[in-house]
């Protein structure tokens, strides 16, 4: 089912801007449990799986375009769905506050793509690629930084700021 939303992603969002129809995806019918709390085990496990999608022509690298692509699609889906999905052993998913939903600009697009794209030096460190190990890392920092009270897992406030941070909303404004 994941794997199904990670490649209709763009066409879904083609789609529906073609169409002019406005038909999101009900989270509690495709993307299982709103999450009450996450382990970091659970979004270790989702970044562990979805290195392979980023990882488009399955080099074994994230380039930057790459990484820059999956920082769009990520928050376009966020957006366009309302939620943020995470896959670890189970899926669950963690609503964006009311309201911040919708589809995404062609001016926040250009932001979110520049912006990943400054940030992939700092991850991808001198060889200019990331790996599985880096990747892995990568997200787990966000999660930790976003851990604000240390209990190894996201709650409350926590999620929000999660769901926020993934579809790329500054974080200022939560
Ligand atoms: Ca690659
Ligand atoms: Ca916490």
């Amino acid at each position: 089912m994941k794997r199904v939303l990670a490649i209709s992603a763009s066409a879904l969002m083609i789609g529906a801007s073609a169409a002019g129809f406005a038909t999101q995806i009900e989270p509690g019918e495709a993307f299982g449990a709103a999450a009450a709390k996450l382990p970091l085990s659970e979004l270790r496990l989702d970044a562990e799986k979805r290195f392979a999608d980023v990882d488009v022509n399955r080099d074994g690298f994230i380039s930057r375009d790459e990484f820059a692509a999956q920082a769009v699609v990520t928050a376009s889906l966020a957006r366009f769905n309302g939620a943020v999905v995470v896959e670890g052993l189970y899926t669950s998913y963690i609503s964006l506050p009311a309201g911040m939903g919708g589809p995404i600009n062609a001016g926040e697009r250009t932001r979110i793509d520049a912006v990943a794209r400054a940030d992939f030096p700092h991850i991808a460190g001198d060889d200019g690629q990331i790996d599985r190990g880096e990747w892995v890392r990568h997200k787990l920092t966000q999660f930790a930084a976003i851990d604000f009270n240390h209990d190894g897992a996201l709650s409350h406030d926590e999620l929000t700021v999660f769901a926020m941070s993934m579809a790329r909303f500054s974080l200022n404004a939560v």
